[in-house]
């Protein structure tokens, strides 16, 4: 801890796209915390205004901020297709010390007997229901359904809409895309990629894409 408590709850915010926007929103909504600007490594966007924040510089500027006692961050990078970018740049955040908080929109319903990992985002009308875990920078988006007992890997996306009924397992860097449904119980995979509006009625394996409905199976590219 920086000890210092004008600076405890400013928050860093990776990435200045389209994701980081709602994020900017979510954490003015809540008002807990204050954010101190947003890293994006196109250097077009630094020390311009993005969302109604600085753009400080790309993530060389991470360790920099960290030094001034700004210890909290948090992905602004959303994913459409399976990518270990949002691992990385959590990682590099994490090894300079940076912590992640969960946020969730004041719509979203989360369960008090859910668990969300650190970074989790849960946009506004979101579900997440009794007994749900969320692994760490997870991804429950506007009005998705995570519904009891569904386990949610980290750095997963559930996009806009989709629902996964009780008890479905999500593996770790998959996307369920938007209005997608997952019938309960069923178990999706690592790096997968359920297309929008799918209808799930089959185990997912890992690295595959399943779009239509009812979804057909074919690797991811
Ligand atoms: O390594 C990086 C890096 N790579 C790309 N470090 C940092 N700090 N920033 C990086 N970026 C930046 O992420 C890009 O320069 C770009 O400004 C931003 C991604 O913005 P974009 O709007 O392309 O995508 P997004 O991830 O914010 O949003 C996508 O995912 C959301 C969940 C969009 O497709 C949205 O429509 C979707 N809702």
């Amino acid at each position: 801890m920086s000890g210092d408590p004008s600076v405890e709850n400013l928050l860093v915010i990776i990435g200045a796209g389209g994701h980081a926007g709602v994020v900017v929103d979510v954490v003015n909504a809540r008002g807990h915390l204050r954010i101190h600007g947003l890293v994006d490594q196109d250097q077009k966007l630094w020390r311009g205004l993005q969302h109604g924040c600085e753009v400080l510089g790309g993530d060389d500027k991470l360790a920099e901020i960290y030094a001034a006692g700004i210890h909290l961050a948090f992905l602004g990078i959303g994913m459409v297709r399976p990518s270990s970018l949002r691992r990385a740049c959590a990682e590099k955040a994490a090894n300079l010390g940076f912590r992640f908080p969960a946020l969730a929109h004041p719509s979203a319903w989360i369960s008090p007997s859910a668990t969300l990992g650190e970074g989790v985002y849960v946009g506004p009308m979101a579900v997440v229901n009794s007994g749900a875990v969320l692994g760490s920078h997870a991804i429950v988006n506007s009005g998705a359904i995570v519904e009891h007992d569904c386990q949610v890997g980290s750095f997963s996306h559930i996009a806009s809409g989709a629902c996964l009924a009780g008890g479905v397992s999500v593996g770790s860097e998959t996307l369920i895309g938007a209005r997608a449904v997952v019938r309960e119980g069923l178990s999706i995979g690592n790096r997968a990629l359920v297309g929008i509006g799918a209808a799930i009625v089959k185990p997912v394996p890992d690295g595959v894409q399943a779009c239509g409905v009812p979804a057909r199976f074919r690797p991811c590219k």
